[in-house]
């Protein structure tokens, strides 16, 4: 779907850099890449939920995962002019503290150096090292100022392992608001296996990802507007994968139940100061239009604005079944979704495509 005025942008779209892999390989618990005798390929393990004895453990990992050159022809083929890439779930989550610091440094200097390699076309949102604590996590946030093409940071919902409400957060989300870094919220953990009931192994991926992930992301903003941190850090700015998740859907709801809520009454936190869901949607929000749908696609741009909606397309994830074919349906599916909702060649569409991206993330070159 090419259009004219400004160039087509993809800022949902991971790497694992050759190095992660190579950490991924050495391990025996998620995450992990491994083959399963007697087929001699190699699978990527990294939810919770698809560690298990099936087809459902894993999935094929081949180069489109870790060679940037393969992410280059991926965005020839499906006209995106530029890629703003992070590395993929589930991050440096996983690594020990005394680990923390070095390889947050080693990956985003790494996928830094894949970016210059490419001028003008990669772009991408650094990690950080959750796990290595409060300073070391500031310190890197300062460092990232130094990276030529970082323009952001990708986040999953655990934050240093008790949510995105965590008051521990408030310095580092304060960090970020003032080194102008959006955090890219992504999904990782889903919710408990114990929701998907016996069969779930029945079901390939599918409640995890398309029901585990939405929500993961909506209760973990949730929390963060209970907790009022946009108050607290007011020029926070963050891109939420996937839509948001349910939250365009289902912020009346939320506010409804936050307005009636006698508790929150009684600790004095419904007075006229507090900011409403729908203002922190239109104020510190961006929305991918990873939805697949219009409908989902126009409830995200009428809660956050269409000056907020910023294209994806989840490479390398989401790849054709069967048959190499030229184009991804799962990247073309996001296509139609944008024209379907504000029609081919509008503002709108120009604006989702890659003129919010390009003006938010400041990607000109
Ligand atoms: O298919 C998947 O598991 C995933 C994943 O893990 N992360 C992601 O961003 N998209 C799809």
């Amino acid at each position: 779907m090419k259009t004219s005025g400004s160039p087509i942008v993809d800022i949902h779209t991971h790497v694992y850099p050759p190095s992660y892999i190579s950490l991924l390989k050495a391990r025996t618990s998620i995450p992990y890449v491994r083959s399963f005798p007697p087929s001699p390929s190699l699978r990527l393990v990294i939810l919770p939920a698809e560690d298990t004895e099936s087809t459902s453990r894993g999935r094929p990992v081949g180069a489109e995962y870790y060679d940037i050159n393969e992410k280059i022809k991926f965005m020839d083929t499906h006209d995106i002019d530029i890629s703003v890439i992070s590395l993929a779930n589930p991050w440096l989550d996983w690594v020990p503290s005394s680990e923390a610091s070095q390889a947050a440094k080693d990956i985003n200097d790494e996928v830094d150096a894949e970016c210059a390699k490419f001028p003008g076309r990669l772009f991408a949102f650094a990690t950080l090292p959750l796990s290595g604590g409060t300073e070391v996590i500031i310190a890197e946030i300062e460092r990232l100022k130094t990276l030529k093409y970082m323009r952001g940071i990708i986040l999953g919902t655990t934050g240093l392992g008790k949510g995105l409400d965590d008051p521990e957060l408030i310095p580092i989300f304060k960090a970020l608001q003032a080194a102008n870094l959006p955090i890219f919220l992504h999904p990782h953990y889903g919710l408990p296996s114990s929701v998907w009931g016996e069969r779930s192994n029945d079901y390939g991926h599918v409640l995890p990802l398309a029901l585990g992930f939405p929500l993961e992301t909506t209760i973990a903003v949730t929390r963060m507007i209970l907790a009022d941190v946009f108050s607290t850090v007011p020029d926070l700015q963050m891109i939420l994968a996937h839509s948001g998740g349910t939250l365009p859907f289902l912020a009346g709801r939320i506010e409804s139940c936050i307005e009636h809520d006698a508790h929150l009454q009684a600790e004095g936190k419904l007075g006229a100061q507090r900011k409403t869901v729908w203002e922190i949607l239109k104020k510190n929000i961006y929305l991918d239009a990873v939805i697949y749908g219009d409908v989902g696609l126009k409830a995200a741009m009428q809660a956050s604005g269409e000056d907020r909606i910023m294209f994806g397309t989840d490479h390398p994830f989401f790849p054709p079944l069967e048959g190499e074919g030229q184009r991804w349906k799962s990247v073309d599916t996001n296509y139609e979704a944008i024209k379907n909702a504000r029609g081919e060649g509008s503002e709108g569409a120009r604006l989702a495509l890659g003129g919010n991206a390009v003006r938010v993330l400041n990607l000109s070159t």
